[in-house]
Order: C-alpha cells, then sequence, then structure tokens
C-alpha cells in the first residue's frame, strides 16, 4: 500500500476504534469526556490529537483487567509483565489480538529474510513475558522450524545451535553477547562451526556500535525488534536496510511527542513514543504513552516499504538520570564505551550520593586482561575513557576498568544500573 492508501485505512480504523471505546469501555468514555471531546469530532487522521492519552498508571490501577473490553468467554490469553518498576500490569488477548500479533511478527521476520528454509531459536523467556510466545507464533507462520529454547542452560543451547543447524536467533543483546562467551569457552567459533547467519535482538536498549560488534565478532546479521507486553509484546523489526524499525501502519500508529508539553513533534524530531493499536479487541491501546525516547521517518525506506519507521530507542523517559543535574542516558554510556577497541562489551552504572554531591562510576570490563607490568598503559587508558565519557556526557566520571569475566552476565533483560541513591 501507499504511505496514502495506509492513511486512509487508518483513519478508518481509528474512528471505529474511538466509538467502539466510547460505547464500551467506561474507563475511556469518561476520559473523553474529561476532554470534551467525542467520537464524532474524529474528523480526520490528524484529530487523533483531540483524543486524551493512556499512560501504565491506568493499567496498575485496574489491575488486573479492570480496563478490558469484552468478557472472559472472548479471551484466549494472558501475559504478565514482571512488575519490577511497580505493580504488574496484565494484558488480555482475543483469538484475533493473537492472529494479529504473530502477524506482525511474522512480517517482521519476513523483512529481515527468514523463512521456510530457517530454523529459528527462540531464546527469549517463555511463559508469562511476551518475547518467547510472540517469537514463537510468527516463525511458526512463515513456516520457519521453531526451537523453542527459552533462557538458560546456555552450554545446552550453544549444542542445540550446532546439532539442529540453527540459522537465526532471537534473544536479548546482551544473552547473545553471553552465549558467544559461551560458545567461544566451549572452543565453537560461531562463525565456522555453525550455521547462524541473522540475530533478532531487543525487548532491551543497545547501541548501534554494540550492534557493529555483535557482528564482526559473529559473522551475524543483528536486526533490532521492537514492542512492549501492553502493545501485545514483540511486533516490529528492522528490514533488510537495518535502517529504522518498521510499523506496520494497519496495526499500529505512531506518533512521537514532546514528553512535557505532550505536543506532536514532526519527523526526525525525538520524543516520546506514543502508540495506538488500531485493532486490538481485549486491551485497546490508544494514545498509549510508552515512555521510550525515539523519532520517526515517515518516507520510502530503500527496501520499498511504506510503513512508517522508528529510531532506534534511545532509552526511556523514566531511565534518565541525574547527575549533580545533568541528564545521562544509560545509552549515551554504551555508545561511548564501545567506541574504544580496548574495551569489552559488560558495563555496570553506579551512582551514589555522597554528602550532598551525586557521583557516577562506570565499571568496565577489558576486552583482554592486561598484567601488572602494563600498569602504565592501564593508567592511560583508564584516564582516556575518563576523558570521553566527562566530554560526551558533561558529567565527571569515576572509572574502573575490571578483567574480562568479572560483572554479572544476564539471560533475558540486563540491569546496567545500581542507583544507591536515596530517594
Ligand atoms: O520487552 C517485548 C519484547 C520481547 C520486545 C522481545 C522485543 C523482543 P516489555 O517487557 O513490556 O516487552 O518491555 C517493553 O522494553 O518499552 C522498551 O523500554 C524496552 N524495549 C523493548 N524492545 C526494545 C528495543 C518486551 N529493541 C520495554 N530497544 C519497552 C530498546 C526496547 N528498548
Amino acid at each position: 500500500m501507499s504511505g496514502a492508501d495506509i492513511q486512509a485505512l487508518q483513519f478508518k480504523l481509528l474512528k471505529t476504534l474511538a466509538y467502539r471505546l466510547y460505547s464500551f469501555s467506561a474507563f475511556y468514555r469518561a476520559r473523553m469526556k474529561e476532554s470534551s471531546v467525542h467520537p464524532d469530532d474524529i474528523r480526520s487522521l490528524d484529530d487523533i490529537v483531540k483524543l486524551p492519552f493512556m499512560y501504565k498508571k491506568d493499567l496498575r490501577d485496574n489491575y488486573p483487567d479492570g480496563m478490558f473490553i469484552g468478557d472472559q468467554d472472548d479471551l484466549v490469553r494472558y501475559h504478565v509483565s514482571s512488575g519490577t518498576t511497580g505493580k504488574p500490569t496484565v494484558v488480555g488477548y482475543t483469538q484475533k489480538d493473537l492472529d494479529n500479533w504473530s502477524t506482525s511478527v511474522a512480517r517482521a521476520l519476513n523483512s529481515v529474510g527468514i523463512g521456510r528454509k530457517d530454523v529459528l531459536q527462540v531464546s527469549y523467556g517463555y511463559g508469562l513475558f511476551t518475547g518467547g510466545l510472540g517469537l514463537h507464533y510468527g516463525a511458526e507462520k512463515v513456516g520457519a522450524t521453531v526451537v523453542p529454547a527459552s533462557v538458560g542452560n546456555t552450554e545446552r543451547q550453544i549444542e542445540l545451535i550446532q546439532d539442529l543447524r540453527v540459522t537465526a536467533i532471537a534473544c536479548t543483546p546482551s544473552y547473545m553477547l553471553h552465549m558467544s562467551e559461551v560458545a567461544e569457552k566451549m572452543g565453537v567459533d560461531i562463525r565456522s562451526d555453525t550455521r547462524l547467519r541473522t540475530a533478532i535482538l531487543g525487548a532491551e536498549p543497545w547501541s548501534e556500535r554494540m550492534r557493529t560488534r555483535i557482528e564482526e565478532s559473529t559473522g551475524i546479521k543483528a536486526y533490532d525488534i521492537y514492542g512492549t507486553s501492553e502493545l501485545s509484546g514483540p511486533l516490529f523489526t528492522e528490514c533488510s536496510e537495518q535502517n529504522g524499525i518498521h510499523v506496520w501502519g494497519d496495526l499500529a500508529l505512531v506518533e512521537v511527542i514532546d514528553p512535557e508539553t505532550g505536543e506532536r513533534l514532526g519527523p526526525g524530531e525525538k520524543g516520546e513514543l506514543v502508540m495506538t493499536m488500531l485493532q486490538k479487541e481485549a486491551l485497546p491501546m490508544i494514545r498509549y504513552r510508552i515512555g521510550d525516547i525515539t523519532s520517526y521517518d515517515d518516507s520510502e525506506c530503500d527496501c520499498g516499504r511504506s510503513h512508517v519507521r522508528i529510531a532506534r530507542i534511545q532509552g526511556r523517559v523514566d531511565d534518565m538520570l541525574i547527575i549533580r543535574g545533568i541528564n545521562v542516558f544509560p545509552s549515551q554510556v554504551e555508545h561511548t564505551l564501545m567506541s574504544i577497541p580496548e574495551l569489552g562489551e559488560h558495563f555496570q552504572i553506579v551512582v551514589e550520593r555522597k554528602g550532598s554531591l551525586d557521583t557516577m562510576q562506570v565499571r568496565v570490563e577489558l576486552r583482554t586482561a592486561l598484567f601488572s607490568d602494563k600498569l602504565d598503559d592501564l593508567l592511560r587508558l583508564k584516564q582516556k575513557v575518563a576523558h570521553l565519557l566527562r566530554n560526551n556526557l558533561n558529567v565527571a566520571v569515576d572509572v574502573e576498568l575490571v578483567s574480562p569475566g568479572t560483572l554479572a552476565r544476564f539471560e533475558g533483560k540486563a540491569k546496567r544500573v545500581v542507583d544507591r541513591r536515596e530517594l
């Protein structure tokens, strides 16, 4: 479909959605009334700005299923978020919701070249987390052979990759790094001893430089996959161009807003991602403020797809650290560290308050061990890292270089920030 045709369809779907919510959702009807808006006021796609936002807090306040539309009879699945940052959120799915979700993942896999000839190892957690089952059904839909490995038991995962001639893997970028290390320890060279050629990595932030490192060290092409449990789960990936994540316009409508004012931003402008799921039945999401920071691009992609792209997620509005008044995103730290060849991929940020002053320490692993006769080199490297971080973040950072293999490894989402400040 052309961009214009997609927009025409989006308008039709948006209007239907607004009427459905007004008629069947007491919550959303009340919100619309508060904002003095009625579905009749939606006369063009741009009129979406008249509709009120939805927040994660709304789902938590209505835990477990106060925001669902329809009956229990219509639901065929629940997923539940881990709730590490508060009360968990519950997402319910009708059969049509599941069908649309797997269609979305199937299109995504198709756009990175995965099909019937592939063996895809799904190394996202299966269960209440959406990663495992989300990828699973999408992969079956494109006819790939799925290895439902889930997370953990990493040596066994490497054996499966070899024995089942796995060609593609889906997991978090941090688990990919961990797997490559374990493979190396087992004497397995991913490039020559396996058929792994594609990785679909997401569910946590990772940088472009991290991609380069993964691709160069393994020979695998690494693609970014994005989604959140409230929207369904993993939904959208990059295409072969690796230049932005395509959001299927018949399923979702993208806005990027200024998080302070709520005003809509234009293409290329960085702000908070807001998503409207146009066809979700059980738990419709309209103008949902996700909190992730990105920008959008509505020009046609070189791959020929006309679906809007969002840029790699640069962090979350709420993972921004404020160190002595300066805003610092963990993604900026990763970006800087990955530009220094002597450093490995594993790092940790520790924030503390000493007296009334915030301090930030970055602990980062060396790529290879340096011994005591190289102390001068170590000192010089430490100064270089501190200097680059200071320049890029505008805040002084205490750097600790640690031996390879010292910091924690992660099977699911990595936890890189330890904030010890009392609130
Ligand atoms: O992480 C869904 C998912 C599963 C996505 C597998 C991709 C692959 P939640 O647990 O609800 O859902 O977490 C959603 O994770 O708002 C982002 O902050 C972050 N996130 C997800 N994908 C990416 C990505 C799943 N590619 C939250 N880059 C989102 C950066 C990501 N952050």
